[in-house]
């Protein structure tokens, strides 16, 4: 089953929106399988966003991340990763459509609320670098019981 690392970012967190969100990727179907809240290191974030070192908004964007809580979580589904980046839509909140999670919550570029792996390369980095293995559920052998 396909993975991918998702993140409600500090101004998610202080905006209370954690909540929503998880609740727009339950109801689509996804499976959360790990999550935490948790304070990004200098060190986590200069790691995590490395594709971007050098650029003129490196220095905010690892200013932001670390300046507040975040809500990291990894989830699981059909075509997770490239759901996901549609169910949160442009990274500059002003060009995201109406019904995405960006498009909905957000207003600027460098605060839009949500993170997400952008290829089952990114995924699968970014999970080992927020998650270790025993921090992640299987549901496998619930599936027979479940209730609905
Ligand atoms: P995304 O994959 O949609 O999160 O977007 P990117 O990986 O291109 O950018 C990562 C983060 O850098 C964005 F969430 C916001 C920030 N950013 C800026 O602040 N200014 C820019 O011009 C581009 C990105």
């Amino acid at each position: 089953m396909e993975r991918t690392f998702l993140m409600v970012k500090p101004d998610g967190v202080q905006r209370n929106l954690m909540g929503k969100i998880v609740a727009r990727f339950e109801e689509k179907g996804f499976q959360l399988v790990g999550a935490k809240l948790m304070h990004i290191s200098e060190d986590l974030a200069e790691q995590h966003y490395a594709e971007h070192k050098g650029k003129p908004f490196f220095t905010q964007l690892v200013d932001f991340i670390t300046s507040g809580p975040v809500f990291a979580m990894v989830w699981q589904g059909e075509e997770v990763i490239s759901k996901a980046r549609l169910m949160m839509g442009k990274t500059d909140p002003l060009d995201a459509l109406p019904g995405t999670i960006r498009g909905d919550f957000g207003v600027v570029k460098h605060k839009n609320i949500i993170h997400g792996s952008d290829g089952k390369e990114s995924a699968q980095r970014e999970i080992s670098l927020f998650f270790n293995e025993e921090e992640l559920v299987e549901y496998n052998k619930l599936l027979d019981n479940w209730v609905y």
